[in-house]
């Protein structure tokens, strides 16, 4: 396939690039970290966005070689604000399931930490419930070991994966994340606004943080606020930022 093979030599050729989404403290309102999304620049296609190319990396596998320089480049760029004293708080990257079943999520990830000296706590990895549906020992060791390293880790898409809730006490987790399809319906129908507050209170009594994803109203923003969850991410704040654009952010900062 054409898309598979401009894939292959994407990671070598150096085409994809990394934008920084802010997710703001509901109480007091200051950015507290960003989530890394890649994006694709392929010759003579413009900027890819992920929804494009990421099925067909997890088809092929190679989402695994993707998703060992997305860590990477996550960790070079951490490191190389903290050295010009900008602090941007944590990042955290998306890992899918297949980083876990074929690749080694542990190396990689120590691996990026220890070779761009990335300062503890400041690296986050959004899983996915699937990823942990398929839980093994393996896995549970893996969380651990992360932890221990400093990872902080967050389920991303709460809420539309498989039921079980078994894993949120197997697994080191620290912060849940709000789909955003529960968010878009919060102050406009009374089962998103359930199941919203039923997120929001399974995460505190479990002592996690939670996030609400795409926030695009001060509505829902309000209705956030005023039920305590913890952080929020989404248009209404800003859209995923490149590079400059986030420190220009960061710089801005009282
Ligand atoms: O940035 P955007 O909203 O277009 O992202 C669309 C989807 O792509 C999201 O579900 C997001 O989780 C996923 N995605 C973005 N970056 C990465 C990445 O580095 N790795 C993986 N596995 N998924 C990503
Ligand atoms: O699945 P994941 O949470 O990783 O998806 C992140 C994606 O969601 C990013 O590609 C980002 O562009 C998109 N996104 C971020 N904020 C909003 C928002 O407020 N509304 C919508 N519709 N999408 C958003
Ligand atoms: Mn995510
Ligand atoms: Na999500």
């Amino acid at each position: 396939l054409e898309l598979d093979s401009a894939l292959r030599n994407a990671v070598t050729r150096g085409e994809f690039v990394l934008h920084y989404q802010p997710k703001v403290q509901l109480a007091g309102g200051h950015v507290v970290g960003f989530e890394a999304l890649v994006r694709w620049n392929r010759p003579g296609h413009g900027l890819v966005p992920p929804n494009d190319f990421i099925p067909a990396l997890e088809e092929s596998g190679l989402i695994t070689e993707v998703g060992r320089w997305v860590i990477a480049a996550a960790c070079e760029q951490i490191s190389d604000w903290s050295a010009r004293g900008i602090d941007p708080g944590h990042v955290s990257v998306n890992v899918s399931p297949r980083q876990f079943v074929t690749g080694d999520l542990e190396r990689d990830v120590l691996g990026a930490l220890a070779n761009h000296h990335t300062p503890l706590g400041a690296l986050e990895l959004e899983l996915t419930e699937s990823s942990l549906m398929t839980s093994t020992e393996a896995t549970i060791a893996t969380l651990t070991h992360l932890k221990d390293a400093g990872v902080q880790l967050s389920i991303d898409d709460f809420g539309t994966g498989y039921s079980s809730l078994a894993y949120l006490r197997r697994f080191p987790i620290d912060k849940l994340k709000i789909d955003r399809s529960f968010i878009r319906e919060v102050a406009r129908s009374s089962d998103g606004d359930a199941i919203t507050l039923a997120i929001l209170r399974l995460g505190h009594s479990l002592e996690l943080e939670v996030v609400a994803e795409g926030v695009e109203t001060a509505a829902q923003l309000q209705y956030l606020r005023r039920h305590e969850c913890d952080q929020m991410q989404g248009y209404y704040f800003s859209p995923p930022l490149p590079v400059r654009e986030t420190e220009r952010l960061l710089l801005a900062r009282p």
